[in-house]
């Protein structure tokens, strides 16, 4: 066989409009994660960073204002996302973790754990983990209204650890348990245990106040093809989630 011919297949491969969708591929975790904020597990040394930069929803901020990046590794029980976010302005002028948490600075993790894509606006096809600054995750429920947001503060473990001067530097570390879809609130059931070559639908996305009535930038990490002019479709359809691809162990 002519040798070259491999690697004539894989530069075809990565001209295709296939290729621009590739799964990321995610790396296991060689020991364990310690979720304090700090990236100091040699792991995360040793991952990717990947951009956190995709228009959603206001202007595009200065990088003082608003940047973003971020790296994935996983285990049996938990994908682990560390992000490093840049914002001049940390708020949280909503309290009640229930109340218009996505118009206060907050991390938002979309899962869909068997990358089904579709509809999960009131359902658990997929999740929107809002985690707010105070470690709040919020989401909506499967009740069909707007009063329906719910706390799944035991899917997601986070801490975050500041520079003391802005534009602060923050790092967020996270765990977050994947539920399938037969996941409800009444019969939650369990978690499933993560193995390599799973897909997974992901997205990573920051919503950014810096005191305005409304959020004044939504960032994300995949761009999104918008409908009837938005781009803020993350809460509604799971298809325009990208896909993750957890790979095997490594001697990194
Ligand atoms: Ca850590
Ligand atoms: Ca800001
Ligand atoms: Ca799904
Ligand atoms: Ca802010």
């Amino acid at each position: 066989m002519n040798r070259l011919f491999p690697l004539l297949l894989l530069a075809s491969a990565s001209c295709s409009a296939e290729a621009v969708s590739s799964p990321q591929p995610v790396y296991p975790a060689t020991s364990k994660i310690t979720i304090d904020g700090k990236a100091q597990e040699k792991d995360w040394q040793h991952a990717d960073w990947y951009a956190l930069d995709h228009h959603i929803i206001g202007d595009m901020p200065t990088s003082e204002d608003f940047s973003g990046r971020y790296k994935l590794l996983w285990d049996e029980d938990y994908l682990y996302l560390l992000a490093e976010i840049t914002d001049d302005v940390l708020i949280d002028t909503h309290p009640d973790p229930k109340d218009a948490y996505w118009d206060d600075d907050c991390l938002e993790i979309f899962i869909d754990e068997d990358a089904s894509g579709g509809n999960h606006l009131y359902s658990f096809n997929a999740f929107a983990y809002h985690i707010a600054l105070d470690g709040n995750v919020a989401d909506f429920g499967n009740a069909q209204n707007d009063n329906s947001v719910i706390l799944l503060n035991d899917h997601v473990t986070s801490k975050w650890t500041r520079q003391t001067e802005s534009p602060y530097r923050i790092v967020w570390e996270v765990a977050v348990k994947l539920y399938p879809d037969t996941f409800n609130t009444a019969s939650p059931g369990d978690p499933v245990n993560l193995k390599a070559n799973k897909i997974i639908g992901f997205m990573l996305a920051y919503c950014d106040n810096d005191g305005s009535d409304t959020r004044e930038h939504f960032i994300g990490s995949h761009a999104i093809e918008p409908v009837n002019g938005d781009k803020n479709r993350g809460y509604i359809d799971a298809s325009v989630f990208g896909k993750l691809e957890l790979k095997p162990k490594t001697a990194w």
